[in-house]
């Protein structure tokens, strides 16, 4: 989809002064053994219809306020808008809140930002060898230890730098036909599974202006050890 509606401007600047964490292997534990990771995980995959593009920007956004009314939507900013105090790119969870926990991939690192300050890499993230499968896999007690239902979006960007100039659009996509079919109210107090062919508002093909934004397909996993 095309975007150039007004939104929040959320400052990007924060972002661009923030340090870079690397991507993530699997964890060891001290004895050399491999640990069985976090306790209780939330694991996300991504299906692209093309190879992603590295420069492009792919996010994991969470609400974590219990309110299923609101959740992490794509509101694509431009350069008359004014520019809220603090957020992230193209991202918000409702009128007033940025979303809490965002995890963010582009130029092959990923990053997790929670309340805006990067908190480091994922758990454990990956994108399959033909590109258009992202899997993070999430420690869920970094989101929040207290939330006991998420609101989850997938937003894709090929950029994060709004432009008046009509030929030159942020371009994206995310969860539903207009990206504000965010999935509400995840439990993540046991274990369970989410897709998109179960989905009340699937995820589909061809609404995207770029095949290496569209996403297709998603898979939301709750796991507690
Ligand atoms: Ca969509
Ligand atoms: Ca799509």
């Amino acid at each position: 989809m095309r975007a150039n509606r007004a939104g929040q401007f959320l400052s990007y600047a924060v972002l661009a002064t923030l340090g870079v964490a690397m991507l993530q292997g699997c964890a060891r534990s001290p004895a050399g053994g491999f640990s069985p990771g976090p306790r209780r995980q939330l694991i996300v995959t991504m299906v692209l219809a093309e190879r992603l593009r590295s420069a492009y920007h792919y996010f994991i956004a969470i609400d974590t306020d219990g309110d299923p009314g609101d959740g992490p939507v794509p509101l694509i900013a431009t350069p008359s808008t004014p520019i809220p105090p603090t957020g992230f790119p193209i991202i918000i969870s409702d009128s007033d809140v940025p979303p809490q926990f965002i995890v963010w991939l582009s130029t092959g690192i990923f990053r997790q930002y929670r309340n805006q300050i990067l908190i480091g890499p994922p758990f454990l993230a990956q994108v399959s060898a033909d590109g258009k499968t992202i899997t993070v896999t999430i420690d869920l007690d970094q989101v929040s230890t207290t939330a006991e239902t998420l609101d989850v979006n997938l937003v894709t960007a090929d950029s994060l730098i709004p432009s008046d100039d009509p030929l030159l659009p942020i371009n994206y996509d995310g969860l539903g036909p207009s990206g504000n079919s965010y999935l509400a109210g995840i439990p993540v107090t046991q274990s369970g599974r989410f897709d998109n062919d179960s989905s009340a508002v699937p995820e589909g093909a061809g609404d995207a202006a770029e095949p290496e934004l569209d996403i297709i397909d998603w898979t939301i996993e709750v796991k507690i050890l």
